[in-house]
């Protein structure tokens, strides 16, 4: 073939991988295990681009490793269940499952299409009954162990769809589906007890330390959220009670001059006097139509109301106020706040509208505050003022003193407080999983015995959009019998979040098939954890804290022996195109399908793989595109010219090679090691490639191509091109592999490597001295910049021991030759 024409290629060697069961993984105990996973699509109908930049990535990785020897386990499957499904079945009168498996069939061929090497057999989509009935036994599990429970919890609900929402889905307080003004609901809902594991989770993104991005793990923790602090009780005026609360800032108690609650607080009705009653109830019902982000965010405008009450600070035994105040969460710590207006900013807000007392008890170094000048509160560390037998002393210190003492006296005592909560996981929708259990009026919560096991869901539920969960509506599934009395019964209609199926299926993947329960200890372990995961960076806290949670649990359950599911994270940039990321709303989406109906998958995948490296952004151009092409082109040219000189060409003698042939061959050498670089941990892919098309360049120029004193050489070269290219653009390496007269596929000729000679022999060595004594040595490139030598001197690992505690005075450089450092 002498022209290059994609798509022949690239049927061809589809259909070959396929035959061939080329990327089939098995547990081969012989070989290192390499597991490689890109987050599961959305079944949302077609693939974009940012799936293809996210596969085609996984893919070089997959086929790099699998190159180098490792046994490469790289699946695929769908995160099937959601609300798009059951909206798709309203709008098209059909049904979630029908929709689901038609998009399903549509992308799994498009995937097929990008050639991706992905082990098709291992497939899974999480809305198959025998993915979701696993994850029903798990449910169970967990049940038995306290971690699944019901509680009743404040929700965001849509009194038009009927249904809870998620804090996403609540766009300026309306319903982002139908737009009405959502409600606060207290409803019974079923939540996973994330938070038992809260310090673990915490305490483990450590050891991710180097394999995760240090952003993600800081978001990770933020999200956790511990506070170290102390629990104090303030005695109420009246004596009979103590109202408790949760401070960080113990060193500012004898600044605290009122006291602010939730408005749910438990002693709120028993606090509020008559006089203040009706201000109160109206207050109440105000913030209670207040969602929580608002509640929580710091730009809240800061409101509340007396009560009527008052309670002691145990330490200046003063008199305070307590409020009820709208910034005041009901679910941290204790509800309750003893507010100190001059070192917090909302309850300096909140004191400045009310006209409550300031009282300064920490300065800062040298200066002294005056409350009534005061602006803004002083939350900065400093000297400890009106604080009694503490003054004098720094705030830090003061907070273990007062921690102490309060324990001492009995007034408080420390505690740690988190600020994850549990992990609400009902939904009140059809096209999920259904919570497997039975509501009983005389024994109340259920479990459906493992013989009824799965709960399937009813295929002939009904799509309306009207009345709520159409799980609800369909009375074979609702109506039962209790399985402890016999009694009639109601089904559970809520399902589980769909965070929870994509919780564990990179689990499931290690044995898919699995029919003794949701996973092969055996299996799990051969492959786990996943050494390499890539996605996109809006998962970085809830999906890949929850897999990391599930997968303690199954531990804890005995289901498998991980700590960590994913050893490595790689998160990739967003596609955008004109400055804007790519989305149906701003009109600037390029189609994978036209794409590659033009240029062909590998065009494809070489433009997205060579326009950024991954974490970057890719910026769309069309011309981008245009290049690759051509240079795909260029190397197909390239390689049938020199074919029959160098087909039958015996490797080259390295004794009598010209100057010119040898330096083509340090090209090459030289191109082995970056690419392999670049590549590996590191996934510089634009610069790998940008190396392979220098290297292309080089051997374009190379005068004598044909001759035969140089074909050995030349013949390495463009094999080498054809293998470094191997991973990017699959489908046109293994023709041109092929055309050079191998059988089989480029991936058994494993990734070349280098010779170290051909590479070192153009560098020189410099010495490095520090105060004149030789301390070092580095490898340069003859013609390396003066600067770039200094750097790496300073930057050297042996020399650093000698800057320790030193400065630096002076570096010379000796071209060629050494660097001084003179340091004093
Ligand atoms: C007194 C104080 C003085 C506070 C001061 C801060 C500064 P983190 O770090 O997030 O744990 N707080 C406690 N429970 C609350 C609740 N349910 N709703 C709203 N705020 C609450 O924050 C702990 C601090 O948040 C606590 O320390 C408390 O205010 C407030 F100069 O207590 B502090
Ligand atoms: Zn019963």
């Amino acid at each position: 073939e002498e022209k290059y024409s994609p798509k022949g290629v690239e049927d061809k060697w589809q259909s070959f991988w396929a035959e061939h069961d080329s990327f089939r993984a098995t547990e081969d105990p012989e070989k290192t295990k390499y597991y490689l996973l890109e987050m599961f699509p959305y079944p949302s109908g077609k693939i974009h681009m940012g799936h293809v930049r996210n596969y085609s990535i996984g893919d070089v990785i997959a086929r790099f490793k699998r190159m180098q020897g490792f046994n490469v386990l790289h699946p695929m499957g769908w995160d099937a269940f959601g609300m798009p499904a059951e909206n798709a079945a309203i709008q098209n009168k059909s049904h979630p499952a029908h929709w689901t498996y038609d998009n399903i069939a549509y992308m799994r061929g498009q995937l097929k299409r990008l050639g991706l090497s992905y082990d098709w057999e291992r497939e899974l989509a999480t809305c198959d009954i025998d993915y979701y009935k696993w994850e029903q036994q798990i449910f169970l599990e967990m049940y038995k162990k306290g971690l699944a429970y019901k509680k009743v919890s404040p929700v965001n609900w849509c009194p038009k769809c009927e249904t809870v929402l998620a804090n996403e889905q609540v766009e300026d307080g309306a319903c982002w589906r139908c737009d009405s003004i959502v409600q606060q609901k207290e409803l019974e809902q079923w939540s996973f007890r994330i938070t038992a594991y809260a310090q673990e989770l915490l305490d483990d993104t450590y050891k991710l330390a180097g394999g995760w991005p240090e952003r993600v793990l800081t978001m990770q923790r933020n999200w956790i959220g511990r506070s170290v602090g102390c629990e104090i009780e303030f005695p109420l005026e009246n004596g009979r009670s103590k109202v408790k609360v949760f401070t960080t800032r113990q060193d500012t108690l004898f600044g605290a001059t009122f006291m602010s609650l939730a408005a749910e607080h438990p002693m709120a009705a028993e606090l509020t006097t008559e006089a203040q009653r009706a201000e109160v109830e109206a207050f109440v019902e105000k913030v209670k139509k207040t969602d929580r982000i608002k509640r929580g965010s710091d730009d809240l405008e800061k409101e509340g109301v007396f009560t009527g009450s008052y309670c002691i600070n145990p330490v200046t035994k003063e008199r305070m106020p307590i409020y009820l105040a709208n910034f005041v969460l009901m679910d941290y710590g204790t509800g309750a706040v003893m507010a100190v207006p001059t070192h917090d900013q909302r309850d300096f807000e909140f004191a400045s509208k009310y006209g409550l007392p300031l009282k300064v008890v920490i300065n800062p170094e040298g200066e002294t505050l005056d409350p009534a000048t005061m602006t803004e509160a002083f939350t900065g560390e400093g000297i400890m003022v009106n604080s009694g037998s503490f003054d004098g002393i720094s705030n830090t210190e003061a907070k273990e003193k007062i921690a102490d003492y309060l324990e001492a006296e009995g007034i408080g005592k420390k505690t740690v407080n988190f600020r994850l909560r549990d992990w609400g996981i009902s939904r009140q929708r059809y096209w999920g999983n259904p919570i497997p259990v039975i509501n009983c009026d005389l024994c109340g919560v259920v479990q459906v015995p493992e013989k009824d096991l799965p709960v399937v869901l009813p295929m002939d539920a009904a799509f309306t959009g009207e009345g709520g969960n159409p799980l609800a509506q369909v009375p074979s599934f609702v109506n039962c019998t209790c399985p402890q009395c016999g009694e009639a019964a109601r089904r559970e209609t809520d399902t589980m979040d769909t965070f929870v199926q994509s919780s564990w299926y990179f689990l499931r993947y290690c044995s898919p098939k699995f029919q003794g329960g949701p996973l092969n200890r055996e299996k799990v372990e051969y492959w786990m954890p996943v050494d390499q995961y890539i996605g996109g960076i809006e998962h970085a806290v809830l999906h890949l804290l929850y897999a990391r949670f599930f997968t303690k649990v199954l531990r804890d359950l005995g289901y498998c022996n991980v700590d960590e599911p994913f050893s490595n994270l790689l998160t990739q940039g967003m596609v955008i195109k004109d400055g804007a990321k790519m989305s149906k709303s701003k009109g600037n989406v390029v189609d994978p399908n036209a794409l590659i109906e033009r240029y062909g998958a590998d065009t494809a995948r070489l433009f997205s793989l060579f326009a950024a490296p991954p974490e970057k952004d890719l910026d769309w151009s069309d011309q981008g595109v245009d290049g690759s092409y051509r240079f795909l082109n260029r190397v197909w040219r390239l390689v049938f010219d020199v074919l029959p000189a160098v087909k039958n060409a015996a490797p080259a003698d390295l004794e009598t090679l010209s100057a010119e042939a040898k330096n083509l061959r340090r090209a090459v050498h030289k191109t082995i090691k970056k690419v392999t670089e670049d590549i590996d941990g590191r996934f510089h892919f634009n610069t790998a490639i940008a190396a392979v098309m220098e290297l292309v360049n080089t051997l374009q120029g190379f005068e004598g191509k044909t001759a035969p004193e140089n074909v050995g050489v030349v013949r390495e070269a463009v094999e080498s091109v054809v293998r470094l290219l191997a991973p990017f653009v699959p489908h046109f390496t293994e023709e041109l592999w092929a055309e050079l007269g191998y059988t089989g596929s480029v991936e058994q000729a494993g990734w070349p490597g280098y010779d170290a000679e051909a590479v070192v022999d153009e560098e020189i060595t410099v010495v490095i001295q520090v105060n004149g004594k030789l301390r070092s040595k580095l490898l340069v490139a003859p013609d390396v910049q003066e600067e770039t030598v200094k750097q790496a001197a300073l930057a050297d690992d042996k020399i650093q021991v000698f800057l320790e505690g030193k400065s630096v005075k002076k570096v010379i450089y000796v071209p060629g030759k050494l660097v001084n450092i003179v340091v004093a």
